[in-house]
């Protein structure tokens, strides 16, 4: 019995060598080794087309490169197979750290400086007011907390959309169509963590991003799918929007033509926010392979129901 990887387009070496090196009794192959399908007990993959899963029958376990799993949710992938995403404290602290370094360069104006350091001009602005830099998360699961804990203590006042209400301390917390309004009304920066669903697909569209102070920011470390990107554009050329900062796009990469590479206001950044080590995402593969033999619950199984 063995494990496949599947992880196209991220290359597929660096996990066989890591789940070879953490599990040297285990087969580990990869698509380019043509195995025999009905060997195949776990697939570790980031997406998969309807049609890959009915063709390994002894299939026990399908387990995500990513924090996301959404695109392994496929039709046919067989109820009795567990799907399983990394779950990765560390991952969490480096998109914080992603979060506040975007964020802070739009706040604090380094982008205008940069252009006035091009130029040798010594002119300073005043600083913009921690009262004019309000943060919203949409989201508060693991990323979502590990962002709001980032910015505690630099005075910033943040709020969070959930899907259910739920206390959280120094965060304001909404939830509903009215609870997203009232976020938004009052989000000077917006944060997007939330995972890919049926129900936030599209969320952030022309409406929405309207609905932001002039002047508000977006970062987007979600899903490049739950963005509209023309809709993105004409909130920032109106000026409505002053910036954005995307880690993630619809298409990855985005064609070289695409207008988000050269916009002035767009930081657009190659899906780095964060970055599970090989090694954690091939000891979660194996733990969740062992659970899937021994008949055991998986700590970090996708809801299928609820699409994370
Ligand atoms: C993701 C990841 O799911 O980078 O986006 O892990």
């Amino acid at each position: 019995m063995a494990i496949l990887v599947l992880s196209s387009p991220l290359p597929a070496q660096p996990f066989v060598d890591a789940l070879r090196a953490l599990a040297p009794g285990i087969p580990v192959w990869s698509e380019a080794d043509d195995p025999p399908a009905e060997k195949v007990e776990a697939l570790l993959a980031w997406r998969l087309k309807p049609g890959t899963v009915p063709r390994y029958p002894k299939l026990r376990v399908l387990c995500s490169v990513g924090a996301g799993a959404e695109k392994l949710l496929v039709e046919d992938v067989p109820d009795h197979v567990s799907v399983t995403r990394v779950v990765d404290p560390l991952q969490a602290q480096e998109i914080a750290q992603y979060v506040l370094a975007c964020t802070l360069r739009f706040t604090r104006e380094l982008p205008l400086y940069e252009q006035q350091q091009s130029r040798a001009e010594w002119r300073r602005h005043p600083v913009r007011p921690a009262s004019r830099c309000r943060v919203g998360l949409l989201g508060l699961g693991a990323v979502g907390q590990a962002v709001a804990r980032a910015f505690a203590p630099l005075g910033y006042e943040v709020s969070a959309w959930v899907r259910r209400g739920r206390e959280w301390p120094g965060v304001q917390v909404f939830s509903g169509t009215d609870g997203l309004h009232r976020l938004l009304a009052r989000s000077d920066i917006l944060v997007c963590t939330l995972p890919l669903t049926a129900d936030t697909r599209g969320l952030l569209d022309a409406a929405t991003l309207r609905r932001l102070p002039r002047g508000a920011v977006l970062v987007n470390v979600g899903r490049g799918e739950h963005l509209v990107e023309a809709d993105l554009r004409l909130l920032l050329d109106e000026g409505h929007l002053a910036g954005a900062a995307l880690d993630v796009f619809a298409r990855e990469p985005p064609k070289p033509e695409h207008w988000i590479w050269r916009h002035p206001r767009v930081l657009a950044t190659p899906h780095i926010a964060a970055q599970a080590s090989t090694e954690t995402v091939a000891q979660q593969c194996l733990d969740a392979l062992q659970r899937a033999r021994d008949g055991l619950p998986q700590p970090h199984a996708v809801d299928r129901r609820a699409g994370y």
